[in-house]
């Protein structure tokens, strides 16, 4: 064992370790060379300095109670933080932590198991220390460096550990201060296959990290977007004071324009802090640059307005364009920071993903699994997640066939995103979610391979990859990991909402989606219980899953609403899931589970359930929504969530707007307007009335969350490339603190305070394409809201009757009532197919469809239809092989009518 020395690292730039230089050589963005200069200026300055101490000694000067820089060193805790590339799984069951690693990898830097987040203070001493094993045995180098290009090397020891533990220690002292430096052990380089072993890995000295202060703002916590006119205006201000406090709305220019009390609200559970809350609802004046005042404390600046939330809506939509993988993305489109070239293309230094093989002893064969989205920060795309970003995607425009208070679609309509395909008469949300379809279909096993029909879980690199990094500079070997049934049944879901969704605009997409949805159902029945790994982790995510019931209940509820077939039927109405409880309290549905999208859907699409089932369906939807109620009434903070550690989890944001899409559900389908006020707090949490006082979406609100952890929008790291776009969601607070720096940073923080927004913190600060789907879904119900103002009466009632089916065609009948007090002279009715449905010829109106869309509009003679009086007409349509349920949502001049007739 002995120090490498290399006194001046700023000489040697090329000596680097391999793995560890700049993506590559040629074809580098001038960005990164300028950042690496940078670099090195700092590095030339720096000189190392070790201590003298020999091996299995520790330095006198570090003092027996220095702070513990490493987290789980004794992996009590399990794997999490520690990370590994170029190794097998690592795992913790014995208490120590294991691994395999390949024999004759060519250099020691080959594999890796490592530790981010090291806070060193430059001149400290350290004392490292950890317990090593390999059998049958091998070098083993322990480095401390930049995480990150160039990987400066701050320490190092050598050792050689054999398959009884061993001790090492070494003290040294850092040259240079780095709060997020790496600890990695270097585990390759030996001829044999070994299985490695560390356990109590410590690095003591330097001084504990400074206490952490987050600026939080005024105290007083109001949603920093604004509020809708007729909707409910909460705000929650932070004092120490128990009794009630008064309060003033003030406008722009200062002058008070309403006032009252606030309500004291004890010590609030979520954050630990002392609260009152204030409710100005009556006010309801539109206007900009209002303030809330009380105990001495002033807000940040909001407005009142029903337009708030309308470019969120294409906002939120945008960030999947920024993600998408396999095509160059336009910087006219979506801002001149955002273009890149297109990512992994075949392309070199990428290795993927036209032509993609499986980790070792997998597969045989490779699949060109291009395109779709890039996960997250990071440049995986896991099916698991991809298909319910898609799903919700999808989603949010099939809610536009069904929900009275969106518009048929029209603003989520063709040329309403910033995509590529604006302008191909096919609705742009559609088309965003398409880039991702077909992604999902090419990960599927194809004919004649074994597991045929299949789904692989996931493609990501091999090993984790450094921050920034542009997509097209990914220098990593991809991999495809098993099938497993969960992406199998998840492709199954959404490929079967593509096939109903799209048949109106690409009928053949549409059919191929809805034959490899029947393959892939076909494939996880007969292939049930093949679970996707928790300690399949390196290089990309687990999303691990060992419990498939749901995801066997949404796929089955899709196809059924896609196909009407009873078999399918017999699967939703056999499932323990179409009775039982799935919408739980912490987060109704997630990558994990998926029942309660099953019974969203068959909620909301129309279907041919018996009708006892339909309404029983519905109201476990309102019985959940009740819950979400609940929850939100009892936090001082107006969140759909409890107030418990336990609730507030890696991506607690995506929970807290997933709760709220049931909320705008249950508003959908019943029409009460404490459902809709509940999904409306809950964007007032997520735009700042939290005890952070930061909006979580970038961009929106007076001071939002902008470094998240992405290797595409790095500015936090290089200021040439840029922040997230506008519209990302940040996972949010994680009482978990899963990654070194939030855990170093936040260390018995209370739930609420559990986020920094720093590039570093993957396990609080990440973006996601799931969190921002749930963001899409609630920006597009709460544009639709307008001023939230009280919900009308209907006035007018619709039937819809299919008098005759045959092979390729109907015979339906339609009716529409003037329920309302004054006479309607000259009407147009509306409604959606559900799939592949045309209308061929009508009578007594005149009937026309666009998309999915059918207008009816009368002739001279029935333009008037008198206070209780009805108009009836008709026409033939043509089948195809989808369901053909009648619709729920029939409008009359753009009104929602009853229904069915009464
Ligand atoms: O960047 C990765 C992020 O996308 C994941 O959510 C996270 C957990 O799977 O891991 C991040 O990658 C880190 C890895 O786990 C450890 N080495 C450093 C990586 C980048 O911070
Ligand atoms: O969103 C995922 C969260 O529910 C898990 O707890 C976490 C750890 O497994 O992983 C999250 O997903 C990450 C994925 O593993 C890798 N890409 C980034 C995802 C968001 O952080």
């Amino acid at each position: 064992m002995r120090w490498k020395h290399r006194a001046d690292i700023g000489s040697a730039p090329r000596g680097l370790p391999a793995p560890h230089r700049s993506p590559t050589r040629k074809g580098i963005p001038v960005i990164l060379i300028r950042r690496r200069r940078r670099h090195l200026a700092v590095l030339a300055a720096t000189t190392l300095v070790l201590t003298g101490a020999s091996a299995g000694t520790a330095h006198a000067e570090v003092p027996p109670d220095a702070p513990e820089q490493i987290s789980n060193g004794d992996f009590s805790a399990g794997v999490a933080p520690w990370f590994s590339y170029g190794t097998g799984a690592l795992d913790a069951g014995d208490g120590r932590l294991c691994t395999t690693v390949a024999g004759g990898l060519a250099n020691p830097w080959d594999a890796g198991i490592g530790h981010d987040g090291v806070h060193l203070n430059a001149g400290a001493e350290y004392v490292l220390g950890f317990d090593v094993s390999a059998t049958p045995g091998a070098a083993v180098k322990a480095v401390l460096q930049l995480g990150s290009a160039p990987y400066t090397t701050y320490a190092s020891v050598e050792t050689t550990a054999g398959t009884e533990p061993k001790r090492v220690t070494q003290t040294f002292t850092v040259p240079a201060a780095n709060d997020n430096a790496q600890l990695v052990f270097q585990v390759g380089g030996a001829t044999a296959e070994q299985r490695l072993c560390l356990d109590n890995v410590s690095l003591r000295g330097g001084e504990a990290a400074p206490p952490y202060q987050p600026d939080t703002g005024p105290r007083v916590r109001v949603n920093q977007v604004g509020y809708l006119p007729g909707g409910p205006k909460n705000a929650t201000v932070v004092t120490g004071a128990t009794d009630p406090l008064p309060w003033q709305l003030r406008s722009a220019a200062g002058a008070v324009v309403a006032s009252g009390e606030s309500t004291p609200r004890g010590v609030d559970a979520a954050s630990g802090q002392p609260v009152q809350t204030i409710d100005f609802s009556a006010y309801r004046t539109p206007g900009t640059g209002y303030t809330l005042v009380a105990d001495g404390e002033t807000s940040h600046p909001f407005d009142i307005s029903g337009a708030l939330y309308d470019r969120l809506r294409a906002d939120s939509l945008q960030f999947f364009y920024a993600q998408r993988s396999g095509t160059p993305i336009d910087g006219d489109l979506i801002g001149a920071g955002y273009a890149r070239p297109a990512g992994h293309l075949g392309v070199e230094p990428n290795q993927g993903d036209t032509s993609v093989g499986c980790q070792p002893g997998v597969c045989d064969y490779s699949l060109d699994v291009r395109g779709g989205w890039y996960d997250a920060g990071d440049h995986g795309k896991y099916v698991v997640n991809g298909g319910i970003a898609a799903y919700q995607l999808l989603n949010t425009f099939e809610r536009t066939k069904t929900a009275e208070t969106a518009d048929g679609g029209t603003v989520l309509g063709d040329a309403t995103l910033r995509v590529p395909e604006r302008g191909n008469t096919v609705p742009d949300v559609l088309d965003e979610a398409r880039w991702e379809i077909e992604f999902l279909l090419r990960m599927q096993v194809p004919a004649g391979e074994p597991l045929a029909g299949m789904a692989h879980h996931k493609i990501h690199d091999r090993a984790w990859t450094g921050l920034p990094l542009a997509p097209q500079d990914d220098p990593q070997p991809r991999e495809l990991h098993p099938p497993s049934t969960a992406a199998t049944l998840n492709l199954a879901a959404v490929a079967a909402q593509c096939a109903r969704l799209f048949a109106p605009y690409d009928a053949a997409f549409a059919a191929h989606c809805g034959t490899a949805a029947k393959t892939a159902y076909a494939a996880a029945k007969a292939h049930p219980a093949r679970y996707a790994s928790v300690t399949d982790g390196t290089g990309g995510g687990a999303y691990e899953d060992d419990n498939v019931t749901d995801e066997f209940y949404w796929a089955a509820v899709e196809l059924y609403l896609t196909t009407g077939k009873k078999t399918y039927l017999d699967d939703v109405t056999a499932s323990p899931h179409h009775t039982g409880d799935v919408f739980t309290p912490g987060g109704a549905f997630g990558w994990q589970s998926v029942a309660a999208l099953g019974r969203l859907d068959l909620a909301t699409v129309p279907n041919g359930l018996p009708s006892a089932d339909r309404v029983r369906v519905r109201a476990s939807v309102t019985a959940a929504a009740d819950g979400y109620l609940a929850a939100l009434r009892a936090q001082a903070y107006g969140l759909p969530l409890p107030g418990d550690a336990a609730a507030y989890v890696w991506g607690s944001n995506s929970n807290v707007v997933n709760n709220a899409v049931v909320l705008g559900t249950a508003f959908d389908l019943t029409r009460d307007a404490k459902y809709r006020d509940g999904a409306v707090q809950a964007a007032d949490y997520l735009f700042g009335r939290n005890a952070l006082n930061i909006s979580y979406v970038t961009g929106w609100g007076e001071h939002s969350a902008q470094n998240q952890h992405s290797r595409i929008f790095g500015h936090q790291l290089n200021p040439d490339l840029p922040h997230p776009p506008a519209g990302s969601l940040a996972g949010g607070p994680n009482a978990g603190i899963q990654d070194p720096y939030a855990a170093q940073l936040l260390a018995g923080c209370q739930p609420m305070f559990c986020y920094v927004d720093d590039i570093n913190s993957y396990s609080t600060n990440e973006v996601a394409i799931n969190w921002n789907s749930a963001l899409a879904w609630l920006a597009s119900f709460l544009a639709d809201q307008g001023d939230a103002g009280a919900v009308p009466a209907p006035t007018c009632a619709a039937g819809y009757q299919i008098n005759g089916t045959w092979p390729d065609g109907f015979n339906t009948q339609v009716t529409v009532r003037n329920t309302g007090t004054s006479t309607i002279n000259g009407w147009t009715a509306r409604w959606a197919f559900t799939g592949d449905q045309s209308v061929a010829s009508a009578w007594s109106a005149q009937v026309s469809q666009s998309g999915a869309t059918v207008t009816a509009k009368n002739l001279s003679y029935n333009a008037k239809i008198a206070p209780g009086a009805s108009v009836t007409f008709g026409l033939i349509g043509k089948a195809g092989a989808l369901a053909n349920p009648a619709p729920t949502l029939i409008t009359l001049n753009g009104h929602a009518c009853t229904r069915p007739l009464t």
